[in-house]
């Protein structure tokens, strides 16, 4: 297992690369060029002046979080074709430059949804947090109460300066059933898989954040069922899962453990993170502990150690602990917590399997 950290890059992150540098065991920093719009391409000479400031700071650029994959790709409009070959462009420069991962997600419109950044926790924390019964069915019901500020909603991501950016976006994905999806999905797949197996860079796809339909909106990679049809669906080695354990975790029924034992020589990237539900349907990201939250954080760290993985693992969201003032979920105090947890208990996995500890 390698340990990474992500990191937003200079002046876009209140984390610097010599504060990661003091954590002990991470090797690798999971680097984005923020800047780009789904659909651009990435110039060499951008990633180029990316990779130096990492490396000089003694980290390797294996892994890339997220090249985002346009919304044409996933409407299936004619437009696609061109940004697909964006893409293709777009990993061809970055396998030059030796990165080894590429993360991406497949979920319309948004990436995760929580309704609360900064939730407070009985410690004195806040932490991202999910109330169901906030979000609704109808996108345009959604939209219609937050542009009148009525029922006291404000949501992460529709901002009134976007609504009319996501009514439009909502209106296009309304033809777009799950089969859709599904089809858009392998379309694209399998027009970049050449090029992965030539250059040797592994997708991985990053679950569906919460784990269910929401807005009216259709998810595809939600629990074990699901992420075995997509490994199938296109069955190539190089066609791999980022697996998240507090996106899966969120659905009470999702054994994540179970599913990195099943899927375990597909992962090339592995997301830890602790979730805690309710019974409402509420949920709450928490500290890595386990017994802090429900998804068996040390059930799942021995699934990973028991299939011998290799693969790059990251600490997913933290707590926002001691004032610190940072990116939702992307602090560097709980963070660097986790990752302590983490290694702890890889650690002794190992020595209670005889083998020394290593990097
Ligand atoms: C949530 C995060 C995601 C992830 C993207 C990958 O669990 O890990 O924001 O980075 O969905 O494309
Ligand atoms: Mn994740």
């Amino acid at each position: 297992m390698q340990m990474t950290f992500r990191w937003y890059g200079e002046g876009n992150d209140s984390i610097t690369l010599e504060q990661i540098r003091q954590i002990p065991g991470v090797t690798g920093i999971v680097w984005a060029l923020h800047h780009k719009q789904p659909g651009e391409v990435w110039e060499p000479e951008e990633i180029a002046a990316e990779k130096a400031k990492i490396e000089a700071a003694g980290f390797n650029i294996d892994v890339v979080e997220s090249v985002n994959v346009h919304d044409d790709i996933k409407i299936g409009r004619p437009t696609r074709d061109q940004y697909i070959e964006n893409y293709i462009t777009t990993l061809r420069n970055l396998a030059q430059a030796g990165v080894k991962v590429v993360t991406y997600n497949f979920m319309p419109v948004f990436d995760w949804t929580r309704t609360d950044l900064f939730h407070p926790l009985p410690d004195g924390s806040t932490a991202m947090y999910y109330q169901k019964d906030l979000i609704q069915d109808d996108p345009m019901e959604m939209a219609k109460y937050i542009l009148e500020g009525s029922k006291g909603y404000t949501m992460p991501g529709w901002e009134p300066e976007r609504m009319a950016k996501l009514q439009e976006l909502f209106a296009a994905y309304a033809p777009v059933t799950k089969e859709m999806l599904w089809d858009n999905l392998k379309y694209f797949l399998e027009a970049i898989m050449p090029v992965c197996e030539e250059t040797g860079i592994k997708m991985a796809i990053h679950q569906d954040d919460p784990p269910w339909d929401i807005f009216g909106l259709p998810r595809l990679l939600v629990d074990k069922e699901s992420i075995g049809r997509f490994l199938k669906m296109v069955d190539h080695p190089n066609n791999c899962l980022c697996l998240c354990s507090g996106s899966l975790g969120s659905n009470p029924k999702n054994n994540v453990a179970d599913i990195v034992r099943s899927y375990c020589d597909r992962i090339a990237f592995a997301h830890i993170r602790n979730v805690k539900h309710f019974p409402n349907g509420d949920f709450c990201e928490v500290s890595h502990r386990d017994c802090d939250g429900d998804v068996g954080v040390l059930e799942i760290v021995k699934a990973y150690h028991d299939c011998g993985y290799t693969g790059y693992i990251r600490p997913d969201h933290g707590r926002h602990i001691w004032n610190e003032q940072c990116r939702p979920g992307y602090g560097l105090y709980d963070r660097a917590l986790g990752i302590m947890y983490l290694l702890g208990a890889w650690d002794m996995l190992d020595k209670t399997e005889g083998k020394k500890a290593s990097r």
